[in-house]
């Protein structure tokens, strides 16, 4: 069986302690890296979002698989990437959170392990994030960027609101704001006023690199 596969059945089992063992194991035995597993789990995550809009599955399932994955990116995955990247140099901070009213958190932890394994100061402050947080975050540890997500089409607006509050703040010039999430586009980004979006966690490392250049 491939590892995809492995990752899948185990997902699907909701079995946590499989998972985590598995993660375990692949990285003792350097089958693959970190990375390799949290982009194998966000492709997972995208193909299960699909299956429950196709009504293929239900909500009590897609809530078990997302538990499960979420307890292995928090306590074997991203460990990983942030021992193994305990001796960088940073390139810059950043400050991470899904919006205010929305509790979706995979893809923003995706995001911010890869931003973490690339040698950014990755300051993640969880979901339902007020401007307010944001903003005083970003101020305490002197971040360059703000990068929102959102997976609600009913808590997008608070992405245009973060960019007001900064303005309101006199502070709008001193970040580059970035933003995504499924329901965002490049459009939208464009339409708030934001720096930048990106479609998934690849992108989203090549454009912090280009925003900070
Ligand atoms: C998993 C999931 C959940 C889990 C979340 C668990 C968790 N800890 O995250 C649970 C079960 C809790 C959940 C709850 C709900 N969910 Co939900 N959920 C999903 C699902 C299936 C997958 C999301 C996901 O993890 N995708 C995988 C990751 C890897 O992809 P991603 O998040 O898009 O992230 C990538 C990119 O977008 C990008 N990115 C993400 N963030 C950022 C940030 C920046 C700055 C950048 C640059 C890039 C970036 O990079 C990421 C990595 O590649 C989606 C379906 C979908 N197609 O998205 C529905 C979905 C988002 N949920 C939906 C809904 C309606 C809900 C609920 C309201 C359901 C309910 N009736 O209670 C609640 C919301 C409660 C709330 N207040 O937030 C709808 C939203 C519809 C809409 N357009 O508004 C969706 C689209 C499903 C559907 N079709 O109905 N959900």
């Amino acid at each position: 069986m491939s590892l995809e596969e492995q990752v899948k059945e185990l997902v699907e089992e909701w079995d946590e302690d499989g998972l985590k063992d598995l993660c375990h194991s692949v990285l003792d035995n350097e089958e693959a890296s970190a990375e390799d597993l949290l982009e194998i789990i966000g492709n997972l995550m995208k193909f299960i979002g699909s299956q429950f809009e196709n009504e293929d599955i239900f909500l009590p399932d897609l809530i078990g698989a997302a538990g499960v994955v979420k307890v292995a990116i928090d306590e074997v995955l991203d460990p990983a990437i942030r021992a193994s990247g305990s001796e960088k140099k940073t390139l810059g901070k950043i400050v991470i959170g899904t919006v205010e009213s929305d509790v979706h958190s995979i893809g923003k932890d995706l995001v911010s392990s890869f931003l973490f394994s690339n040698g950014f100061d990755v300051y993640n402050l969880g979901v339902e994030v007020t401007a307010d947080e944001f903003i005083t975050k970003a101020e305490e540890v002197g971040a360059k960027i703000i990068g929102m997500s959102s997976l609600l089409t009913m808590s997008m607006d608070f992405q245009r609101q973060v960019i007001e509050e900064l303005k309101k703040r006199g502070l709008r010039e001193k970040y580059k704001v970035i933003v995504g999430g499924a329901p965002t586009t490049d459009e939208w980004s464009e339409q708030i006023g934001a720096d930048g979006w990106a479609d998934d966690a690849i992108e989203t490392v090549s454009l912090v690199k280009k925003l900070i250049e």
